[in-house]
């Protein structure tokens, strides 16, 4: 068989910005050759992109969208948001969490996502008791992103407490609770079913350091294969700080790094509260900072030191966390705009004179995300898959836009409108706009809230 072609308009490669470009895909979905000027393959008149990786998804939390958005007696804020969501939480069954998470991928790809870390903690019935396969709700999350033909890293949850040092777990968590022993049986049934799957990966997600205790952690990684991404949720609330402050004298990121190697096999999700040491030393670490911009606006978690973190050489990703919004433009926009805000300053992240912010936070987050995720993927290149997001060059807001102007123009002003087909593992899984299987999968989710009744 032959493989086949694609020929786009323009693309971003490694070398800049090229046009009339042919991408030739293997049978595994792997980019062969790239080659600009071509008048060679099928023809895909817009601007190609690699795709974008989504480091951070709690699947179950699209389904309360705009469901938490009207003020309680009390001030709202994280915590009390975070009531609400585990009231949801209990409600999910396999089913339903298959359902919500196999739209919820269909969004990521339409949005432009190719691949997802799978922050996933709901593994046990409502009361805490295991399903008969322990691992049954993260090889829901598989099967979801099979369906929808999403990558995935699946990065099971590790939550043992309920807050700094050991502290008992409250009773909305008993879904989540695992010791190092039956964790590992679940990491173990995902690899086996990931094993041999181009677009599959496993990790692991320790919750917190509010819900793992350092030693716990190092016993379970012990455990892993060494290559084993692990993302955890670090210093996203000033209370979190203050806690982990009063319990150890040490504040989260740098507890963190007194007690691991950080490298970039960890992704610390949101890092928001660090002093400027802190953000030094994380940024030297290799560690990725996966950040989650519209999420951390919504809970009102406070402001990434970016400036200071990108000055330094640190190394981001983007998560769409909540999925209160899912769009790669919008949360890079957020994360510009946090910056902005803050300094009363512009193009805060372009990285020097003359550069364009979409594009240096676009290639940043592709590259960061790759690493973040362990996938082969952030490049229109040979040897990366052919992971790829073409944006609609006849759409009137990119009349006369091309190169970084019109990546400007998608991930300031366009947003999700100007994304018109993807490609995941070489595979066009959205054409015009359409997911290949969107109606069948929008089907089983309206099902599922109807069963769940919102
Ligand atoms: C989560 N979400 O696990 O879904 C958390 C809330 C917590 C964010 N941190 C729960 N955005 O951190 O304890
Ligand atoms: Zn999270």
């Amino acid at each position: 068989m032959q493989s086949p072609k694609f020929h786009f308009a323009s693309a971003l490669t490694p070398q800049g910005w090229r046009r009339d470009v042919c991408v030739t895909v293997d049978g595994g979905g792997m980019i062969t050759a790239v080659v600009a000027g071509s008048a060679e393959g099928e023809r895909l008149p817009g601007i190609a992109l690699p795709a974008m990786p989504n480091v951070h998804s709690h699947a179950h939390q699209r389904f309360m969208l705009g469901l938490a958005e009207r003020a309680g007696p009390g001030t709202d804020s994280f915590w009390t948001w975070r009531e609400a969501m585990y009231g949801f939480a209990l409600r999910l069954s396999p089913d339903d969490l298959e359902a919500v998470a196999a739209q919820l991928y269909v969004e990521m790809l339409k949005a432009g996502f190719s691949v997802v870390g799978e922050f996933q903690y709901l593994h046990h019935q409502p009361d805490g008791a295991p399903y008969s396969d322990p691992a049954e709700m993260s090889l829901r999350c598989l099967a979801a992103a099979q369906h929808a033909a999403i990558g995935i890293t699946i990065l099971p949850t590790l939550y043992a407490f309920g807050g700094f040092g050991g502290q008992d777990p409250a009773a909305g968590q008993r879904r989540f609770l695992n010791h190092a022993e039956s964790f590992l049986k679940i990491v173990d049934s995902l690899s086996i079913q990931a094993r041999g799957k181009a677009l599959q990966r496993v990790g692991i997600s320790p919750h917190s350091l509010r819900a793992v205790t350092p030693a716990l952690l190092r016993d379970v990684i012990a455990g892993l294969p060494a290559d084993a991404p692990v993302h955890v949720h670090v210093a996203e609330q000033v209370k979190e700080v203050e806690d982990c402050v009063s319990f150890c004298g040490h504040r989260p990121i740098e507890l963190l790094m007194r007690e691991f190697d950080l490298s970039d096999r960890w992704t610390t999700i949101h890092a928001t509260h660090m002093t400027p040491a802190e953000t030094a030393g994380l940024a030297r670490s290799g560690a990725i900072a996966g950040l989650c911009p519209t999420t951390e606006a919504n809970l009102g978690d406070g402001i990434f030191p970016a400036t200071t973190f990108m000055g330094a050489g640190g190394a981001i990703a983007i998560g769409s966390d909540s999925h209160i919004t899912v769009s790669p433009s919008e949360d890079l926009r957020m994360l510009e705009y946090s910056q902005r805000l803050r300094g009363r300053t512009r193009n805060a992240l372009a990285g020097g004179p003359g550069m364009s912010t979409g594009r240096t936070l676009y290639e940043a987050a592709l590259k960061g995300g790759a690493r973040s995720l362990r996938q082969p993927v952030g490049a229109i290149a040979p040897g990366y898959r052919a992971d790829i997001t073409v944006l609609d060059a006849g759409h009137p807001l990119l009349a006369g836009r091309s190169g970084d102007t019109a990546l400007d123009t998608w991930i300031f002003s366009g947003g999700n409108a100007l994304v018109k087909d993807v490609f995941a593992g070489g595979r066009q899984v959205v054409k015009d706009r359409h997911h290949i299987h969107e109606e069948t999968i929008a089907r089983n989710f309206r099902r599922a809230l109807r069963r769940l009744d919102t």
